[in-house]
Formats: C-alpha cells, structure tokens, sequence
C-alpha cells in the first residue's frame, strides 16, 4: 500500500455488492485517531446491510464496511486523547453522542440520542451507516473507543469488539438467574461466531451447565472444544434431552443466537420458571407474550445489542488471560467476496476475518 492512498471495502448502491475501491488517506482533526487496519470480522449484520434495500436503515451511501476492527495507531488529531501512536487496540464499534447518560457510563450501544443520530444518518457506528475497517485505514472519532491488546494477534483481537462482546454483553444481561448455582444450567442456541465465545464466556464466568444446540454437527464439535458439557442437534427430541440434563427444573438462562422460530420456540419449552431468554440472533422469529401462556412465569426477556466499553476492556482482559480464543477462518481484504459467499451459506467455522493484503 502506497503512504497516500489506501484501500477500502465499500457499500457505493443499495443492493449492490460491495466494491474494494482505491479511496484517500483519512486526516485525523479534533480528537480523531487513524488506526492501520491489521484485521476485520465479518459479521451477520454486514450480509443484512449488503442486502438493505433503499431506506431500510438510516444510513447515508457510501461508507466503508467493517464493524469488528483492530490495528495499531497510525496518527493522531490534535486534541486526540488514548493509546498512543504505534498502540494496538481494537475498536469499540457503536458510536454514540458521546455526551447522553448511557454514553457517559461507557453504554455507547443503548445510546439515548440513537433516534436523533439515525434521523441525521450519523449511522449506528464503525461500518454501520460510518466508515469502518474492512480496509487499510480507518478514521475512529475519539480514542474513548480504542482498547487496547497488547500482544493479542490481530486476528484474535478483533473478533473480541463484535462478536465476543456481544457474547458478553449477552451473559452479563442473564447472570442474575444463575445466581452463582452449580446446578444452574444455560443453553447456547446456535455455536457459531457469537456462540462458540458465550460457551467460552460462560465456563471462564459462571459456575454453570453449558448446554448447547445447532443444526451442524461441526458446530457441536466446535462448543465441546469450547467447553460446553453437553451438546445436540436440534431435533424434535431436543427439549426433552436438554430438560433432562436440567434435571427437569429447565434450563436458568436461554442464550438465543439465531433467534429464528426455532431457536425461539425452543426456548420457550426449556425455560424453567424465573429463567432468563436473551435473544441476539435476528432470525425473523416471533414471541408471544400473554398470561397465562406458553412462557413460564417469572420468565424475563432481553434484547441485548452489542455491549458496552467496560465489558470491552473485560473481554480483552479474558483473551488476554487465555480464558477465550476465537476459532478464526482468515480471508485476505481482496478476498472479501469469498468470506461473504462462505459465510452466507453456513460453511464459516467460528468467525471470518479479513486481512488487509
Ligand atoms: C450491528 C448493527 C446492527 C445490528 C446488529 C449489529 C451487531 O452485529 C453488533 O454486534
Ligand atoms: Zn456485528
Ligand atoms: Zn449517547
């Protein structure tokens, strides 16, 4: 890559694939930081916005692709605050007002102003509506959102600001039904880039039973190496085996990565009564919320999105210990389009990771 121009992954029309373009070398002003990009994870949500239609999200074309970053910092704006020039970091992908409550406690994903952000097409942050690092150089507001990683490969690190926070971020909202019990059993539906972490997360974290569930005997494979006691493909026995291995009380906590019918309606029959059902996975699936009805009394419902900058720094701090280490299929920058084929037909193992070229 020549000092003044790079390379950036980007989304130029609704509908259209997105295009690896020669683009300028961004100058960081203010308390902005350019990071060099050394790698970055390619997510579900970057097949949902390739495959937005106009007017489907509140974001403004173009922009570079890229929510799940990290690099080493390359230059920083005047007023810039944070790890220094020649840091490695990762990037804390959801950028809030900054300034809001929730901002403030480092909560940037529940942003208070995120309506009046989208109504402006500020976008949700990084590759999301503002340019991200599926590219050579990457412009970050403000170095609040730099972590940095110290020895963790690049590949390894940038998996823990998506798909490990998220995965996090998604215990972290359930623990209170674990209530530290032994015997407390969590389920992990769908073990691929977000599960395979939550089962990580979940035996470094929690005293709990990890059971876990997917369609891909690979997957199962996958959890059993991550540490999970119990694995099984989703079948119509399914409930009944998990209930089982909960000794017929259900299940404390339901971590739900697919969120599609299945995975929902499967939920519903494991909960034990006062369990908690996180739902990350954005699979179309529908809940019905009545009483009486389906769902065991006491049950609570979360939509936990992303995470916040503290847990960030715990993440970090768990790979960094050994207690977490993605299964990562690398991909080189140029090669983007092959990542995105394998990873829209199910084939990617753990999470894929692009690397500038
Ligand atoms: C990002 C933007 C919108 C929806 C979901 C996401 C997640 O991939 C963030 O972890
Ligand atoms: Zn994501
Ligand atoms: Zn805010």
């Amino acid at each position: 890559m020549s000092t003044g121009r790079t390379r950036a992954l980007r989304l130029t029309r609704w509908g259209g694939p997105p295009i690896l373009t020669e683009a300028a070398r961004p100058v960081p002003t203010g308390e902005e930081v350019l990071i060099r990009v050394e790698a970055a994870g390619l997510c579900r949500s970057d097949l949902h916005v390739i495959d937005a239609r106009e007017d489907d999200l509140p974001y403004r074309l173009p922009f570079t692709l890229g929510h799940e970053v990290a690099g080493r910092v390359l230059e920083r704006g005047p007023t810039a605050a944070g790890p220094p020039v020649g840091e490695r970091v990762v990037v804390y992908g959801p950028w809030g007002c900054g300034s809001c409550a929730n901002c403030a406690a480092g909560a940037e994903n529940y942003c208070d102003r995120r309506a009046l952000l989208d109504a402006g097409l500020a976008g949700t942050g990084a590759g999301l509506g503002r340019d991200g690092g599926m590219a050579d150089l990457m412009l970050v507001p403000s170095g609040r959102l730099l972590v940095p990683v110290n020895g963790l490969a690049a590949v390894q690190a940038a998996p823990l600001s998506d798909a490990g926070l998220t995965a996090y971020h998604a215990v972290a909202t359930v623990r209170p039904a674990l209530r530290d019990e032994a015997s407390a059993s969590v389920v992990v539906l769908g073990v691929g880039g977000l599960g395979h972490l939550a089962v990580q997360v979940l035996r470094a974290t929690t005293s709990a039973q990890v059971l876990a569930v997917d369609v891909r005997e690979e997957a199962l494979a996958l959890a059993a190496e991550c540490g999970a006691h119990f694995t099984t493909l989703l079948h119509p026995g399914t409930a009944a085996a998990l209930r089982k291995r909960t000794g017929g009380s259900g299940a404390a906590a339901v971590l739900d990565f697919v969120g599609d019918p299945s995975s929902l309606g499967l939920a519903v029959d494991v909960l034990r009564a006062g369990g908690e059902l996180a739902v990350v996975g954005s699979g179309d699936g529908e809940l019905t919320v009545r009483k009486p009805g389906a769902l065991p009394p006491g049950t609570r419902i979360s939509l936990p999105f992303w995470g916040t900058l503290p847990e960030l720094e715990a993440v970090v701090g768990l790979a960094l210990q050994g207690s977490l280490r993605v299964r990562v299929e690398q991909f080189a920058l140029s090669d983007a389009a092959r990542a995105i084929t394998r990873l829209r037909s199910g084939e990617v193992r753990g999470r894929a990771v692009l690397v500038p070229d």
